[in-house]
């Protein structure tokens, strides 16, 4: 448990950049199993309706053939994965593909491209993509790797409302995993998104061979930065075939929960997304997840290259545990972290 003082006050909860040094967060991953899931559950109630899900879709807008080395991607053109690669999609694709998102019940878009960086010609095609998917109603959220300053204010200016760039592990074990751009270029995009007025959306993978120490340094850097993101995924790897990380020892799936319940209790006013890998999970762990505190799910049958649950699957799931999909114009009662 954190020996810092948190004060609460409902959802003006102030969070000071040293909150959770890593022994805090480790402390609490080292707590009984359901002293941490009560813990999760009741900062949950005091931030969230509890019943409640968000459902974002995620759309690939631009697949493959990308020159960076993440150990996990299956985009990553120098393995042999399989993906075929494809140009950016056109915008009548893109909204196609949001109208239908949008008609299954999902309130957030989200648009991946497998770039290192967009090149500013790039964003002129975003840019379109974003107006338009926000014209129907809908939250934009995209991803599209390392920003520059002018490129971040461009987007805001598009009317983007979050963009997606995760630390992806603890910076100790990162240079285990990537070695194509450092830590420090991830908080420095982050740091411009911020700048330019676009929320954030930042998280990281479990499961690629790190330790508890490490999941728990993940969580601090997240949920030190000041404001910690509004929108904080939570991957479970995905393992590819040709990736470097095809084979890597499973993780037990109650430490999954576990990073879900920390995530929730260190940045309680975030919306913590049980994100890729739930068709690996199963029903009853994804319960415990959303017991943990998790109140968003990608929705769709596809991430952003592999698999996810089928709509239908999801909705079962869904109705199976009383939760009901967050509507579109339901006031989020404190996402909105400042
Ligand atoms: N190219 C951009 C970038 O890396 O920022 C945007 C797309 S990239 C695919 C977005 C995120 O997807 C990665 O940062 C990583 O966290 C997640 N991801 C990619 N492959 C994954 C996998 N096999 N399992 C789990 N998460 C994965
Ligand atoms: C995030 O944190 N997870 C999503 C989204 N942001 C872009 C991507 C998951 C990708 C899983 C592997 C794939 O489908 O290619
Ligand atoms: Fe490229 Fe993004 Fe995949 Fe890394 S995670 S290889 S940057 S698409």
């Amino acid at each position: 448990m954190s020996s810092q003082p948190i004060v609460f006050h409902a959802c003006s909860q102030t969070i000071s950049a040293d909150t959770w040094p890593v022994d805090a967060v480790l402390a609490l991953f080292d707590m009984p199993f359901a002293d941490l899931m009560l813990r999760a559950q009741q900062t949950h109630r005091q931030h969230f309706d509890p019943t409640e899900v968000e459902l974002a879709t995620l759309l690939s807008i631009k697949t493959g053939g990308c020159p960076e080395d993440c150990g996990y991607c299956p985009q990553a053109a120098r393995y042999d994965t399989g993906v075929t690669a494809q140009k950016i999609l056109p915008l009548d694709t893109v909204l196609q593909a949001a109208r239908a998102a949008q008609a299954e019940g999902a309130t957030r878009f989200c648009m991946g491209a497998a770039w290192r960086e967009p090149k500013d010609r790039d964003l002129d095609n975003v840019e379109d993509m974003v107006r338009e998917v926000k014209a129907l109603g809908m939250e934009t959220c995209v991803t599209l790797g390392m920003l520059a300053e002018h490129q971040a204010q461009r987007l805001k200016d598009a009317g983007l409302d979050y963009y997606n760039h995760n630390l992806d592990t603890a910076p100790e074990f990162y240079e285990n995993i990537i070695s194509t751009r450092d830590y420090q270029d991830r908080l420095d995009t982050l740091g411009r998104v911020r700048g330019a007025g676009i929320k954030v959306c930042s998280g990281g993978i479990v499961g690629m061979g790190e330790t508890r120490l490490q999941r728990a340094g993940l969580i601090a850097q997240l949920a030190n930065m000041s404001p910690y993101p509004e929108s904080v995924p939570i991957n479970h790897l995905v393992q590819v075939p040709g990736t470097p990380l095809y084979g890597q020892e499973a993780l037990d799936p109650l430490e999954f929960v576990r990073t879900i319940a920390v995530a929730r209790i260190t940045m309680p006013k975030a919306r913590v997304r049980l994100s890729a890998g739930r068709r690996q999970l199963g029903d009853a762990v994804q319960a415990m997840c959303f017991m943990a505190g998790a109140n968003s799910i990608f929705y769709g049958d596809k991430l952003l290259t592999t698999g996810n649950p089928e709509v239908e699957e999801d909705r079962a799931l869904l109705a199976r545990l009383g939760l009901k999909a967050r509507n579109a114009h339901s006031d989020a009662r404190c996402e909105v972290i400042q």
